[in-house]
């Protein structure tokens, strides 16, 4: 028997490299919310894999980005920068592509100063041919001194014993760091404002989805099992609320609808969500805002 190892890897990449859907396969659920949009994840969220031979704990982060445009993204990139000094091992995401461009060699830079054990993954290789991942494989392995590279497919799970045989072996012995049970450090709460960012990432279309933010006004369970859940869509221009809501109220209605039935299959249980839409001209560039919204310096 060896001992029983546990700490922390950090999840991190460019934006879109498919950080959140790793983490929750790894997990077996759905904690992070994700996209075909870039800066899905704006927070960092810590999720627990128990096993026999020990328990990480995931940090998925959101994606480096060289220039922030506005505070939210400012904030976003202190998220990901400051989680690097958490980890015992950083696992660092990539498309499975020869390409390797300047904000991948910004993060280069990022982890030799971090001085953490560095594992590649090579993700998506359900996209690419196994010849094609070679030449992929070739092409990263001179960009940092990787302690190790492991391709992976996290949608379609693939790799994963390697993975978690790699991690485990940059782990230190330990105690369990949260009891067996425990999946996740987020609320229902957090959970359920993510759910309904995430349809409406879904459904809308252009600039609007990086502009919104979603609060939470009220969540009560009742003794029968239904949940009442209110929760604001925030936006920065009265036109966003207009296409937000949508003609005769179609696209709130899709957001919601979409939203609920994600929420009723997590908490088993009925769920009456009602949305509502604000407009708060400019709130990624408002420090009080944000922290309204969850993007609370302290923290990171
Ligand atoms: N084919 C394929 N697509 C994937 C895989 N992993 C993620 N994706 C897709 O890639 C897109 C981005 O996934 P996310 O998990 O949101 O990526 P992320 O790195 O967390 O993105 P940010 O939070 O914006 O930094 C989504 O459309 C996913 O479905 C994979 O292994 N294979
Ligand atoms: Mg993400």
């Amino acid at each position: 028997m060896t001992a029983f190892k546990s700490g922390f890897a950090a999840i991190i990449g460019r934006p879109n490299v498919g950080k959140s859907t790793l983490m929750n396969h790894l997990i077996g659920q759905k904690i992070a919310i994700t996209s075909n949009r870039p800066q899905t994840t704006r927070n960092k969220i810590r999720t627990v894999l128990t096993t026999e031979e020990g328990q990480i704990v995931f940090i998925d982060t959101p994606g480096f980005i060289r220039k922030a445009k506005n505070r939210l993204g400012e904030y976003m990139s202190d998220v990901s920068r400051g989680t690097l000094a958490d980890a015992d091992v950083i696992l660092w995401l990539v498309e499975p592509s020869s390409y390797i461009g300047d904000g991948d060699r910004e993060i280069a830079g990022i982890l030799e100063a971090a001085g953490k054990p560095v594992i590649l993954l090579i993700n998506k290789i359900d996209t690419v041919k196994k010849e094609q991942l070679l030449g992929v494989i070739d092409s990263w392995k001179d960009v940092y001194d990787f302690a190790e590279i492991v391709p992976v497919s996290g949608l379609k799970e693939t790799g994963f014993p390697d993975l978690l045989e790699s991690i485990f072996r940059y782990l230190p012995e330990g105690p369990m760091l949260y009891d067996e049970e425990t999946l996740t450090d987020q609320s229902m709460r957090l959970i359920a404002s993510e759910i309904i960012r995430e349809k409406a990432l879904l459904s809308l279309n252009e600039e609007i989805p990086h502009g919104i933010a979603v609060t939470i006004e009220r969540y009560h369970t009742r003794p029968d099992g239904l949940t009442e859940i209110e929760a604001s869509i925030i936006c920065e221009k009265s036109s966003h609320k207009g296409i937000i809501i949508g003609k005769g109220g179609s696209m709130l209605k899709r957001i919601g609808t979409a939203a609920r039935r994600e929420l009723e299959q997590m908490t088993e249980g009925r769920v009456f969500l009602k949305l509502f839409v604000k407009v708060r001209k400019d709130w990624r560039d408002n420090d009080l805002l944000l922290r309204d919204y969850g993007y609370v310096r302290s923290d990171v």
